[in-house]
């Protein structure tokens, strides 16, 4: 079976990884840098597991059966429309950020949802450090392939869980992402450093209340403090996706995550006030990098 793994960055890479070892023939969309050392050299992995590999690297998406998305979420659209011009049965977002299984649902049949709190990070182009294991949630968007997708990652060796309510599991990702990311990004500091430095602590414990509110009006009862206090203990030496963005001078997806809140909040008349201020905080570091 062909897997294709679109956004072939730090997660995207490791996915990559867990298909190789299950046997899949597997096709890593990259560009840049990323995308000529992959080509070149291979991909290494290192940190919890160790390897090199040689691996089908591709500027533009082929055709498969299955594609994975690890694209960024304001990449999502790109990939969308570059994906339309090939065929594949069905794929599955493991990105952060909510909003975009609703953009591929107006491309494709076959949407399936995902959430991940694997940790990975890109040493340098090519190198991935596996950082973290984490869960994966899965759930049909449109269409019924879920089922499909899960049965490859056990092929693998990665449990899955295949959520009924997947909507609500990405809200919840988002929850623990609209925490730890923001606060370690503008402090410059890895993921467990929320926990063990009480100014970040109250900070922390004051917008997981907030998006527990905003959840709670959407219908949705997640404890966002304790799983923040969870993940950010279980992943602490991980640096997260928005603070590894910022060090490279990218732009981050704050405003599909924080930005996400905030609109929910101010729609359901909650005013989000932490939530408003990390996205602008996260804006202005993003805008004052020029
Ligand atoms: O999803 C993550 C991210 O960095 O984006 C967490 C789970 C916080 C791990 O770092």
């Amino acid at each position: 079976m062909r897997i294709q793994i679109m956004g072939a960055g730090a997660l995207g890479c490791l996915f990559g990884y867990f298909l190789l070892e299950g046997g899949y023939d597997v096709i890593f969309v990259a560009r840049g840098k990323q995308y000529e050392a992959l080509k070149e050299n291979g991909l290494r992995i290192t940190g919890i597991e160790e390897g090199t590999f040689r691996v089908n690297a591709v500027k533009k998406p082929e055709n498969s059966d299955l594609v994975f998305l690890t694209v960024k979420a304001y990449d999502t659209l790109n990939a969308a429309r570059m994906l339309r011009n090939v065929k594949f049965r069905a794929v599955c977002s493991l990105q952060n950020g909510v909003g975009n299984e609703e953009i591929l649902a107006e491309f494709f049949e076959n949407v399936v949802g995902g959430v991940t709190t694997y940790g990975a990070n890109i040493a340098e182009p090519g190198k991935v450090v596996y950082a973290g294991k984490g869960r994966t949630i899965l759930g049909n968007y449109r269409g019924d392939y879920a089922e499909v997708f899960h049965e490859v990652l056990s092929n693998c060796g990665v449990e899955a869980e295949i959520s009924e309510k997947i909507e609500e599991k990405i809200w919840e990702k988002a929850s623990i992402n609209a925490v730890i990311n923001p606060l370690t990004a503008i402090c410059r500091v890895k993921n467990g450093k929320i926990v063990e430095i009480p100014e970040l602590w109250e900070l922390a414990e004051k917008t997981g209340k907030e998006c527990e509110k905003i959840l709670a009006e959407m219908g949705y009862r997640i404890d966002v403090v304790g799983m923040v206090r969870e993940v950010a203990l279980k992943t602490s030496e991980n640096r997260s996706s928005m603070l590894q963005d910022i060090e490279k001078g990218r732009r981050t997806e704050v405003e599909f995550i924080n930005g996400a809140f905030v609109k929910a909040g101010e729609k359901l008349g909650i005013d989000p006030v932490c939530n408003r201020i990390l996205l602008k905080l996260v804006r202005g570091i993003e805008l004052g990098m020029g």
